[in-house]
């Protein structure tokens, strides 16, 4: 079992703080539980059950209903429950004089890039068709590519897409990254803006997108980027369904364009049955975990987050509402 060690309570006396949990898909008990260990005295609210609208000070929420937190008058901070806000920027409504804080956490970035790093090796060395040749009982050895002679480029070298890229240049893969400024990552080459899209994605056998989902770089992966990857190049998405034009996936996987994707995220979720990608022999679906949040690690930060809000600092891992991540 995990041990926490026992925090102080950092509210201010006489001042009472009231926390709006709202998610459709994580658990609200996880949360409240590990929230109320580090702070006993937080009233929690679960959505709908808002009670007085005015008492609400702090928001904890993935994807909120619409028009939900412009209810709030008196909100002082709204934390996002993962890294990526585009659910919650969604909302039109969203009040911007409220501080939007997401998710850094270790423990979530170790999840994306074991992601990544799953996917590009189970690809490199070719498993499926070692599963296949399984099924058949047939004993046959596959040769794979080298990791050095593999070019693997990472869309996004943020908190995870740095901590990715960093990681597969440890196992000796030819590791690019593409951002929206420049950057510096030792032995990854570095790309960055529109000009140095097309060129990143040309030198890329590997394409692994772990951006954020903005206006910007909505379907960012459509036919053109699909042209411009090296034939039988492998693509990886973990960062948002909104990233990738699926018609033109799926266009490129069938004309043997590209040799196969995993998918982590989609245009909608959960995926439709009725999808293509469920079925199609190049595509591995995954159900939006490549990592998820873990109460037990990011309750902490949430806390951290109201104590300082009410000593009257920012909150950490603040958002830029005019970037969008
Ligand atoms: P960060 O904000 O730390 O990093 C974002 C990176 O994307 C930065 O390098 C940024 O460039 C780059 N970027 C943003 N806009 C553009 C653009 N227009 N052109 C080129 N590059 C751009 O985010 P995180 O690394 O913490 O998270 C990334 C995303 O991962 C999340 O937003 C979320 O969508 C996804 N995610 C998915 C999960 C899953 O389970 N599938 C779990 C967790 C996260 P610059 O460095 O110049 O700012
Ligand atoms: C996140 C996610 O953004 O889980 O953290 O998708």
């Amino acid at each position: 079992m995990l041990r926490l060690p026992p925090a102080a309570d950092p509210l201010t006396p006489g001042r009472k703080p009231v926390l709006l949990f709202t998610s459709p898909t994580d658990r609200a008990q996880w949360w409240t539980d590990e929230i109320g260990k580090l702070m006993p005295d937080l009233d929690i609210r679960l959505w709908p059950d808002v009670g007085a609208a005015e008492e609400i000070t702090y928001a904890l929420v993935w994807k909120p209903q619409p028009g939900a937190l412009a209810q709030l008058p008196n909100l002082k901070a709204c934390f996002s429950l993962g890294a990526g806000v585009d659910g919650v920027l969604a909302d039109a409504t969203y009040p911007r004089k409220v501080p939007l804080a997401r998710v850094v956490d270790p423990s979530l970035t170790r999840g994306m890039s074991e992601y990544a790093i799953l996917h590009t090796l189970i690809h490199v060395r070719r498993q499926r068709a070692l599963d296949a040749l399984q099924r058949e009982k047939k004993w046959r050895q596959l040769m794979a590519r080298q990791a050095p002679e593999t070019r693997v480029g990472v869309l996004g070298l943020g908190e995870i897409g740095g901590d990715a890229a960093r990681k597969l240049r440890a196992l000796d893969f030819d590791v690019a990254g593409w951002s929206r400024t420049p950057k510096a990552l030792d032995g990854v080459e570095a790309f960055h803006g529109a000009d140095g899209f097309l060129p990143f994605l040309a030198r890329s056998d590997v394409v692994i997108c772990l951006l954020p989902l903005t206006a910007e770089t909505r379907g960012v992966l459509d036919a053109r980027a699909f042209a411009a990857m090296p034939k039988g190049a492998f693509v990886i998405n973990a960062g948002r369904g909104g990233h990738v034009v699926e018609p033109d996936l799926l266009a490129a996987l069938d004309s043997g364009h590209l040799s196969g994707a995993a998918l982590d995220v989609f245009a909608v979720e959960p995926l439709p049955q009725d999808h293509p990608f469920w079925t199609h022999p190049k595509v591995t679906v995954t159900p939006h975990n490549a990592s998820i949040t873990d109460a037990r690690f990011v309750a902490r930060l949430v806390v951290e987050n109201i104590a300082r809000v009410e000593r009257g600092a920012p909150p950490l891992n603040l958002v830029d509402f005019a970037r969008g991540y």
